[in-house]
């Protein structure tokens, strides 16, 4: 990689996953210089970085794709229902090629800082490469669960075997046959990883905090007439899925809770149940604002996993009780079924937290358990995280950690007060997190395009958000987030698993409401942006 000195660009893009990949098409569409730093040795993001066994994306696939391009859309075929990693970074390196994306792209070279030249109204980038470039929009398409949360347990250092998180999982895989493993956390990374490692190693131990929601894959090959069916509706799906809150195709009944009798609601549940994926929390649409409702579908799952899990103690610990979709659902395949095998156990650390890693395991509840390899499955420091590491500077040197300090504050999800021409995409305050990804990031990558396009067509410089419609944006998105059962657990869209994260509720509930507000004030001539 040749280190860029002293080169200006018109947009410099940090992260070549999905939507850093895009950002540079529709740059150079734009006849735009564009060069986009990536800390990985390939593109995908996510999809890079997250290669532990049974990684598999929670939408299904022919939704979980870029509808930029019909004819991409019609040549890529996908295997099965929900993806698994493998092939979702084949479908990244796909792009990249057929786009010929990656000779814009730096690859091993982190961005450590980016501070905004006020004089030169320029953002002066530099890498832990030595490279320095000006440019004049900086596009953070740094990822939203892209910095992994590690704990910070004491003696880690001491342990003689290895460790390992789920987000940073090792290239060339891990063989586990013979050995005995923990794997410590039980989010979606876990649960999907938990029955695939269980069936290679000599024992598994489990550590739970916080029992989680799943419901069932039902994952299966593509039939290949349904195939043919959706690549010949491809647009009127696309259009289709936009309307539903989380940007895609599964049904959301217009029916609220309690306008049909409880066993309707159960058969409602049943059905959903044996549909399998996310479509499970559609049966109302007010399931996640509805508490009685929320109840009932709480403990359709919880018989659910009493009925799977033969040892009654291990069931009842398996049981969530907070509000089910509070955290991201989790979608399984065997997850609660690994818990009949005789080589998995389940440790209950919810009263007595992991005490420290040994030179042999770890210990809790005042008892050393012995392992030779352990997996944290314990997330991200979620959205912030990754904007947050670099040490990104506004005008007059504000750095965005100190303007955050007490939790992220954007206009749109997409930009920030006082640091012009910064553009995050799927940033804080936009929904992000709550839908299918990708149409998510095309929405972001598209109108960021826009903004740039209608700043050259007006020989204007720079934009940025008035202090008043960030301020109102950030009531809405509370406002809204408020007025569900979202607020009620400790999940980190609430930043509440990373020790000492303020807690301010990031992402926005309901897609086609906030693309709607995001057209209204595109055709105002952006209003609420100051531009110059
Ligand atoms: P998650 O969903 O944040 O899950 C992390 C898990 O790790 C969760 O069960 C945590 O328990 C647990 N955890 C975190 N820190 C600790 C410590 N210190 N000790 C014990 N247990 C801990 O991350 P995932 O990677 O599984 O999934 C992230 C998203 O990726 C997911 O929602 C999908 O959208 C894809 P807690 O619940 O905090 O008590």
């Amino acid at each position: 990689v040749d280190r860029v000195e002293d080169a200006t660009v018109d947009i410099a893009i940090v992260g070549a996953g999905f939507a850093g990949m895009y950002m540079l098409h529709r740059a150079r569409g734009m006849g735009l210089r564009a060069v986009v730093f990536e800390t990985g040795d390939g593109v995908g993001g996510t999809w890079h970085w997250n290669r532990y066994p049974g990684a598999r994306c929670d939408v299904e696939s022919m939704e979980y794709s870029y509808q930029f391009d019909e004819e991409l859309q019609q040549d890529w075929s996908w295997s099965e229902r929900f993806a698994a990693q493998p092939e979702i970074l084949r479908y990244a390196n796909h792009v990249a090629d057929r786009f010929d994306l990656k000779r814009d792209i730096r690859f091993e070279t982190k961005v450590t800082a980016a501070h905004f030249d006020d004089a030169a109204e320029l953002w002066r980038v530099s890498t832990d490469k030595g490279d320095t470039v000006a440019a004049t929009h900086l596009v953070m398409a740094t990822g939203c669960l892209s910095s992994a949360n590690v704990p910070h347990f004491e003696g880690m250092e001491e342990f003689g075997g290895d460790w390992y998180h789920t987000g940073r999982w090792p290239k060339d895989g891990v063989d586990f046959t013979g050995k005995r493993v923990a794997v410590i956390g039980t989010g979606s990374s876990a649960i999907q990883s938990i029955p695939v490692i269980a069936r290679q190693a000599q024992h598994l131990t489990v550590f739970q905090r916080t029992p989680n929601y799943a419901v069932p894959a039902h994952n299966h090959p593509v039939d290949p007439e349904r195939e043919a069916w959706f690549k010949a509706n491809y647009s009127e799906l696309r259009e289709k899925a936009k309307q539903g809150r989380s940007g895609q195709l599964y049904s959301v009944r217009d029916v609220t809770w309690g306008s049909e009798p409880l066993e309707t609601a159960k058969a409602e549940f049943a059905r959903r149940w044996d549909l399998g994926g996310f479509s499970y929390l559609g049966a109302y649409i007010d399931l996640l604002v509805n508490k009685e409702g929320n109840d009932v579908a709480a403990e359709f799952v919880r018989d659910k996993i009493r009925e799977t899990v033969k040892d009654p103690k291990t069931a009842e610990l398996l049981c969530p009780t907070s509000v089910i979709g509070c955290k991201r659902l989790c979608v399984d395949t065997g997850y609660f079924e690994t818990y009949n095998r005789d080589n998995v156990a389940l440790v209950d650390i919810s009263k007595a937290p992991i005490e420290r890693l040994t030179e042999r395991g770890l210990i809790t509840g005042g008892r050393e358990y012995d392992f030779d390899a352990i997996v944290f499955a314990t997330g991200f420091d979620a959205m912030t995280g990754s904007l947050n590491r670099i040490d990104i500077r506004g005008r007059g040197g504000l750095p965005l950690v100190e303007k955050w300090e007490a939790g992220p504050r954007t206009y749109l999800g997409l930009t920030t007060v006082g640091f012009p021409n910064l553009f995050l995409i799927t940033g804080p305050g936009s929904p992000s997190v709550l839908t299918n990804m990708l149409p998510t990031i095309e929405q972001h990558v598209d109108y960021v395009s826009d903004i740039i396009d209608h700043l050259r067509a007006h020989g204007q410089n720079t934009i940025e958000p008035e202090q008043d419609a960030e301020d109102a944006w950030v009531d809405h998105v509370n406002q809204i987030a408020g007025g569900t059962l979202y607020p009620s657990c400790n999940s980190w869209y609430l930043g509440a698993n990373v020790p000492g994260k303020p807690r301010v509720f990031m992402p926005y509930p309901g897609f086609p409401a906030y693309v709607k507000k995001c057209q209204e004030i595109a055709a105002s001539g952006y209003a609420g942006f100051r531009k110059g």
